[in-house]
């Protein structure tokens, strides 16, 4: 058999300028991504951030980075420690900040340089509700995410909040970066179907880099 080196490209679903699915584009660095999650949480424990509204996440969440993205009673923000250990967030491990680069250029970006890496895990009925990411000073660059584990429906939407949405699949390895005109879409998870994944279990991982400042 032939090694097959075009199957990034057959897998690449264009969402929109600037903005496409990579199927499958980290599935050679999942176990090791995995691994890198498990020794991040050991020093910065995921947890359900409340809203502002005073409700509690149904995702679970923890940093890495230079900056943090935290949500409580005071709204969203970017902090440089760790509120719950009054400690800096854990350093974005290298195999992490190479994928992101990565996925960055294959869309044709430059030098991507997250300074915020923001895990999120689901289990079965977690959901995401549809909202734009917009607490970045920098809306030039790019976001790039990686899904690991059980695979999830995502909700693509426009630029208002009432605008259609269009479902899409982002299963284990698939890797999406979100540029341009697409920055600023609303978008959001479906409710995490019940499924065992080989190396997660009952539960999905998205990791999301951003360049914040
Ligand atoms: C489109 N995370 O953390 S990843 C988030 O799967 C977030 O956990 C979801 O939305 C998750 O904010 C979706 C895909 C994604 C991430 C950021 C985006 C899509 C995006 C920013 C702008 C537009
Ligand atoms: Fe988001």
């Amino acid at each position: 058999m032939l090694p097959d080196l075009f199957s990034f490209e057959r897998r690449r679903v264009e969402l929109g300028p600037g903005a496409a699915i990579l199927g499958g584009f980290a599935c050679d660095q999942a176990e090791a991504l995995l691994e890198q999650i498990a020794y991040l949480s050991s020093i910065a424990p995921f947890r359900h951030m409340q809203t502002p509204g005073g409700r509690r996440m149904s995702v679970a969440m923890l940093n890495a980075g230079p900056l943090g993205w935290v949500s409580d009673a005071s709204g969203y923000r970017y902090t440089t420690t760790d509120p719950q250990t009054g400690r800096t967030w854990p350093t974005i491990p290298p195999i992490f900040m190479e994928l992101a680069s990565r996925a960055a250029q294959a869309l044709g970006f430059g030098q991507f340089a997250p300074d915020a890496c923001l895990i999120n895990r689901y289990a079965p009925g977690t959901r995401l509700s549809l909202h734009q990411d917009r607490d970045e000073q920098d809306h030039q660059a790019p976001i790039v995410s990686v899904s690991l584990g059980l695979p999830a429906t995502f909700l693509w939407g426009g630029l208002q909040r009432q605008n259609r949405t269009t479902r899409y699949r982002l299963a284990h390895g698939d890797v999406a970066v979100w540029g341009g005109p697409s920055r600023l879409m609303f978008h959001g998870i479906s409710e995490l179907k019940d499924g065992v994944h080989p190396l997660t279990g009952a539960l999905r991982y998205n990791l999301t880099f951003r360049k914040v400042r």
